[in-house]
Parts: C-alpha cells; sequence; structure tokens
C-alpha cells in the first residue's frame, strides 16, 4: 500500500487531504489506487464516496488520464457495497427485500451537482431510491 504522505496531491483539494490522511474522515477501504469513506452528509443509510488517491478534477478527467481508475473506482465501490448488505445472490428481477441493490452516482460538473472537484463516485443505499433523481 502506498504511504499517504508520498502520495502526490493538489494542496487545496479537500479530497486529496482525507487521502493523505490530513483531514480525519470514515475511512472504510482503502487500496494503492482508492479510498473510500462515509460522506459527512448523508443522503441514504449508507453513503460512501470512493475517490482515486490520483487527483483529477472530475471522472472525465480520470478516464482520460487512465481509464482503469474508472474500473477500479467501481469494483471498490461493489465491494463496499457488499460489505454493507447491499449486494445480493438473488437473480434480477426479484424483489428489494431480497436484493436491496445500490446506487452509484457520479455527478460531473457543476451544472450536475458536482460540489468537489476531486473525482468520486457517490454510493448510496439502504433505503428506497426513486427514480428519476433529481
Ligand atoms: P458532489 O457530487 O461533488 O456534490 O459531492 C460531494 C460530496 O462530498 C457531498 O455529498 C458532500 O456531503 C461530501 N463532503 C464530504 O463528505 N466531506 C466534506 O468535508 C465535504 C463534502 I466539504
Amino acid at each position: 500500500m502506498a504511504d499517504a504522505a508520498e502520495v502526490p496531491k493538489v494542496s487545496d483539494c479537500l479530497f486529496c487531504k482525507i487521502v493523505a490522511g490530513e483531514i480525519p474522515a470514515d475511512v472504510v477501504r482503502r487500496d494503492e489506487r482508492t479510498v473510500a469513506f462515509r460522506d459527512v452528509n448523508p443522503q441514504a443509510p449508507t453513503h460512501v464516496l470512493v475517490v482515486p488517491v490520483e487527483h483529477q478534477p472530475n471522472v472525465a478527467a480520470s478516464a482520460a488520464a487512465d481509464p482503469a481508475v474508472v474500473a477500479d473506482l467501481i469494483g471498490a465501490a461493489n465491494e463496499v457495497a457488499a460489505a454493507e448488505g447491499l449486494v445480493s445472490s438473488a437473480a434480477p428481477g426479484t424483489t428489494a427485500d431480497a436484493d436491496p441493490g445500490y446506487r452509484l452516482v457520479v455527478n460531473t460538473g457543476a451544472g450536475a451537482g458536482q460540489s468537489v472537484f476531486h473525482t468520486h463516485v457517490h454510493l448510496v443505499g439502504g433505503r428506497p431510491l426513486a427514480w428519476p433523481p433529481g
């Protein structure tokens, strides 16, 4: 695992500071390329943010710089979802009780609701989720 103190960061980026351990966060998963921590303003019983260690301002920039990081983020989010009891072995199409599921949201751009400009995936679950989102 990378030493957090050695991770390059953008000096004024909040999520870089969380990745580096300079700002406390409720970290639920960490590997060499991603960090997952609970959102400070949760919108559901499970609301975890999964971020890449490498700073990019949004997922479009992350995908352009290193497409594999997008798979890393989704893989990490799925592992967190499983740990939170949101991944069912039930066949698709069964009831919400049997297959609670989860939602991944990647707000990209201010107009889409992005407020922190370090790529992040919201993992939301633990309650019924309506569609379409707001
Ligand atoms: P957004 O998609 O960029 O809007 O999401 C940013 C999220 O970061 C949002 O849900 C905030 O509650 C969350 N957050 C956080 O977890 N810790 C912080 O110190 C700050 C924002 I500032």
